[in-house]
């Protein structure tokens, strides 16, 4: 007997049955600089830290005559006033990060219009940090958030160190940037933790980072390991970057089963004074990817490109490459316009076999607007895929829609991080 489950969907219908099974769909959400409980003060929350986030401090440099160091030299709640009336009141919120703070209050049911913070500051002062958890993440309509976790934080690694108590809405991920992108500035950490290595990260070096990475992967259990790259990222190269990643970092990710997620493409601190704000982008030349994808088969590289002249030849790369999953719309990119685009693109060219989104959420209440963002942008545009193939002669139903879903926004992951 046919439910309504495996009735084909009439295409006026379409738009309507991919909103219902978007919104039901509980996300895992690949890549965000949240942080669990037990983690402290490192995961960042409320109105103060929502506000004082860099996208809106890189907005507050042009929309208000307030230079960046005298504002780095106030405190948290004076920076969020100055951001909340120059982006707020003084002006109208139209940009995708100033909308983002709109959506959260409405969220809560508090005012978006107000002239000062009162009210939002008083509400969050009132929120127990685990239940709003659970709420955030409901709003959110995420089961988990996937972190990003240094080993050689001075602040962060001692709490594992400590044995920092797990939390099963967060998932680890060992990030590496201080071991390839800063090995001179931080080889003297490991060589203090007992491990025999060097400035030039010779070959006993490479096998002291491996035995390092191992600890690591004992006690975090991480979801993937992750590091970023900047835009003029080489492979194969003769430097720390190119002996580290190949004698260390990707013979650890076979030891351990773990995929490899390789950010590539900011410009590191184009302009320094705005700090965190400070970072731009520019276009990769994706041969390095290509060499790494051809060059170890037994790895697996989760993969964003940071630029938008990147994205084609990145599809491209992924049909041709089965160890590489490319994920989300990271950053600059994290734009409706843009999103649509590639999101497009990646149906038309990847099928099903990409994950569409990460949220990147800094603060915990982020990823309440940047989910409904991206549920809001990618309906019509699967929607489009599914009458399109009506067109075609293929009505599809509401279980292959579900399970489609289902498969971007979680089994995709799943599948390509399950330890092999
Ligand atoms: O390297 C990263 O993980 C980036 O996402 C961040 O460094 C960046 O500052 C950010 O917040 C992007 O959304
Ligand atoms: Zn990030």
């Amino acid at each position: 007997m046919t439910t309504s489950l495996d009735t084909p969907v009439a295409a006026e219908a379409l738009p309507a049955a991919v909103e219902r099974e978007l919104a039901a769909i509980q996300i895992v959400d690949i890549h965000t600089h949240l942080f669990m409980p037990s983690l402290g003060d490192l995961g960042l929350w409320g109105i103060d830290e929502l506000l004082t986030y860099h996208y809106l401090e890189a907005e507050l440099f042009r929309s208000s005559r307030i230079g960046p160091e005298e504002y780095f030299s106030w405190p948290k709640t004076r920076k969020a006033d100055a951001i909340w009336r120059a982006l707020f009141v003084e002006n109208t919120p139209v940009s995708e990060a100033a909308r983002g703070v709109v959506a959260v209050l409405r969220a809560f049911g508090l005012r978006t219009d107000s002239t000062d913070l009162g009210e939002a500051r008083d509400f969050f002062a009132a929120q127990q940090l685990d239940k709003h958890i659970d709420r955030v993440f409901a709003l959110a309509g995420i089961s988990e958030a996937v972190m990003t976790n240094d080993p050689l934080d001075p602040d962060e690694a001692p709490l594992w160190e400590r044995g920092a108590e797990r939390d099963a809405r967060f998932r680890p991920v060992l990030r590496l940037d201080r071991v390839l992108n800063k090995w001179a500035d931080h080889w003297r950490v490991l060589e203090a933790k007992g491990f025999a290595v060097d400035e030039a990260a010779s070959a006993g070096s490479l096998s002291e980072v491996r035995r390092f990475l191992s600890g690591w992967c004992e006690k975090m259990q991480p979801a993937y390991m992750a590091v970023s790259l900047p835009d003029t990222f080489r492979y194969p190269e003769d430097s720390l970057r190119g002996r580290l990643l190949e004698g260390a970092v990707l013979p650890a990710c076979r030891d351990h089963g773990l995929a490899l997620s390789v950010m590539i493409g900011p410009r590191y601190q184009v302009n320094p004074r705005l700090r965190l704000a400070g970072d731009g982008v520019g276009k990769a030349d994706l041969r390095a990817l290509e060499h790494l994808c051809a060059g170890f088969p037994e790895n697996r590289f989760l993969a964003s490109l940071l630029s938008r002249e990147n994205q084609h030849e990145f599809c491209v790369y992924s049909r041709k490459f089965a160890n590489l999953m490319p994920f989300g719309c990271w950053w600059f990119l994290n734009n409706p316009s843009i999103v649509e685009e590639i999101t497009r693109e990646r149906l038309e060219m990847l099928g099903l076999s990409f994950i569409p989104q990460h949220s990147d959420a800094r603060i915990l209440e982020q990823v309440i607007y940047k989910w409904r963002n991206t549920r809001r942008t990618i309906a019509p545009i699967l929607a489009n895929s599914y009458r399109l193939l009506a067109d075609d002669g293929r009505a599809v139903t509401v279980e292959e829609i579900r399970r489609d879903i289902a498969r971007l926004f979680r089994g995709n992951f799943e599948a390509f991080t399950a330890r092999g």
